[in-house]
């Protein structure tokens, strides 16, 4: 109270000894969390799998499609980008160049299902002109992609996501473009003499639009050539692109694969000085996988995506199985050493995740099989353990598309064919599943200590996991998560704790059922 001074840490340990830190400065300006996100509960749609709103634009796709500006493949023999219905086999193209038909449209009519599953942050995959299903070789910036939708529908999409109290966070790819970009094409026709022929980095020219020999690209793919982001023209245009869909009603921004990009510090510090001084409470994440602080410093990203709690901890935990490769002590350090490395706001509005289009499905990961199994009852119980550790984190828990039905899909190398991105098939959703997400979410928002940042480590042995979250004392949660195959009892702190799925009150012990969980609020002494 009265302002923040230095302080210092006391450490006691199990036989009683004291050991006193510090004292340590707070930091001079104190990384400010935006609010809205930790509150929240979010969900990632993948637009064109998701659900065929509107049929009359789905030749569209094939119009715009990568093919159309790639003379390699135009000369090839191989497979051409091609229309199927949502439920067609996947084809060799299906991650890319298969396209199904959803859109803006369907985003829109599945906002009534998205609210009774208590989103309130929609993370939108790339809806800008682009060349593929995926989105992420943009051709045109500015422009909604025509198989989409346009600008005027994704008003309507933004607005009646805000009147429902939701989020709207868009992906942005300021790495490289498609191959249809225009100052793109302005290099492949006057080379040298382009105004634009600094922004990618081209070897010889002229060149065939897709040779990856010719122009430097994503990991070498011809059909993702890479902007020179370190020159001030193009670091200036994505910049303003980006301020645009800010102004333009979106909460927050994704960006993909921002360690790529060169001067990458100096470009998102300049990002986030313009975004936040539009609106201070945009939320800015960067497409990061391994633990990494450089970039929440408080001048460049809000989070990364936190594939390195929800893979690297929760998803080997809920694996269960040896306890010598991996087991509860382990990941409650592992989880005590993500908070201790983050800044307590970082922790607040993380964004937390342990499927996306970019990992196969939960379900498959917890061993429910692939696209055309039929996963077992344990598979199934591994999910909800699994999501119910990520509704009880700190931050945002986010559930990528058809998660919550239960839908599995795994990600074939040879050849890639991402199954995890099928589309969203409606009438075979998992009921009981969803069921369960509905109640997760309801949970979190009846409990204020699991949408709080506070959180501390409790008990970790064998498959018994259990921590902390919200200010100690009455109104704090205990949420513990049992991976193994028999009942588990975990010794409580004094007081009554109540489950409230349940409605039971428990006192010095409870029991996590196989496979099971619990979040047990403390009603005081
Ligand atoms: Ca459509």
């Amino acid at each position: 109270p009265g302002g923040v001074g230095a302080y210092r840490i006391l450490v006691r340990t199990q036989d009683g000894k004291e050991e006193v830190f510090g004292p340590f400065n707070p930091p001079e300006r104190p990384f400010a969390e935006v609010a809205w996100v930790g509150e929240g509960v979010g969900y990632q749609i993948f637009p064109e799998r998701f659900y065929n709103g509107d049929s009359s634009n789905d030749a569209l796709a094939l119009e715009t499609d990568e093919y159309r500006f790639n003379q390699v493949w135009q000369r090839s023999s191989g497979a051409r980008p091609h229309l199927s219905r949502w439920g067609d086999p996947p084809s060799l193209l299906h991650c890319c160049h298969q396209y199904f038909g959803g859109d803006l449209a369907g985003v829109l009519a599945k906002l009534p299902y998205l609210e009774a599953l208590g989103v309130t942050v929609i993370y939108l995959n790339p809806i800008f002109d682009s060349g593929s299903a995926h989105g992420y070789d943009t051709h045109d910036y500015l422009k909604v992609s025509p198989k989409f939708g346009d600008k005027a529908l994704l008003r309507r999409v933004l607005d009646e996501a805000h009147r429902r109290g939701m989020r709207v966070v868009f992906d942005f790819v300021p790495n490289h473009t498609g191959l249809g970009f225009w100052a793109f094409q302005d290099v492949v026709k006057r080379g040298p003499r382009s105004p634009y022929w600094n922004w990618y980095f081209i070897k010889r020219w002229p060149f065939v639009p897709g040779d990856g020999s010719a122009y430097e690209g994503w990991w070498g793919l011809g059909s993702l050539p890479k902007l020179n982001t370190a020159n001030p023209g193009v670091k200036r245009y994505l910049i303003e692109v980006a301020k645009y869909w800010v102004r333009f009603g979106f909460d927050g921004v994704r960006v993909d694969v921002p360690g790529d990009l060169l001067n990458p510090h100096a470009f998102f510090k300049e990002m986030r000085a313009a975004l936040k001084a539009i609106r201070p409470d945009v939320y800015l994440v960067a497409e990061i996988w391994q633990r990494d602080p450089s970039w929440l410093q408080g001048d460049e990203f809000d989070s990364l995506m936190n594939y390195a709690i929800g893979r690297d901890i929760l998803l080997r935990f809920a694996r269960g199985g040896n306890l010598a490769l991996y087991n509860a002590r382990r990941a409650l350090a592992d989880l005590a050493r993500v908070y201790a490395l983050y800044p307590e706001a970082v922790a607040g509005m993380g964004f937390n995740l342990i499927t996306s289009h970019d990992t196969a499905r939960l379900l498959t990961e917890l061993g429910g099989g692939g696209l055309k199994d039929i996963p077992s009852p344990e598979a199934r119980a591994r999910q909800r353990l699994a999501a119910a550790m990520l509704y009880a984190l700190p931050g945002l828990p986010v559930t990528f598309q058809g998660d919550e039905c239960g839908f599995t899909g795994e990600r074939p190398a040879d050849p890639p064919q991402e199954l995890n991105r099928y589309p969203f098939q409606w009438e075979r959703c998992h009921g009981e599943t969803l069921a369960f997400y509905q109640e997760l979410s309801r949970v979190r928002r009846e409990l204020p200590a699991l949408r709080s940042a506070v959180f501390r480590t409790y008990y970790g042995e064998g498959y018994l996991l259990a921590f902390f979250r919200g200010e100690p004392g009455e109104g704090e949660v205990l949420a513990a998560f049992n991976s193994g195959l028999e009942a588990a009892s975990l010794p409580l702190p004094p007081g009554g704790w109540r489950d409230p799925i349940e409605g039971r009150t428990y006192r010095k012990e409870v029991s996590v059922p196989p496979l099971g969980f619990r979040y047990l609020l403390h009603l005081g002494q």
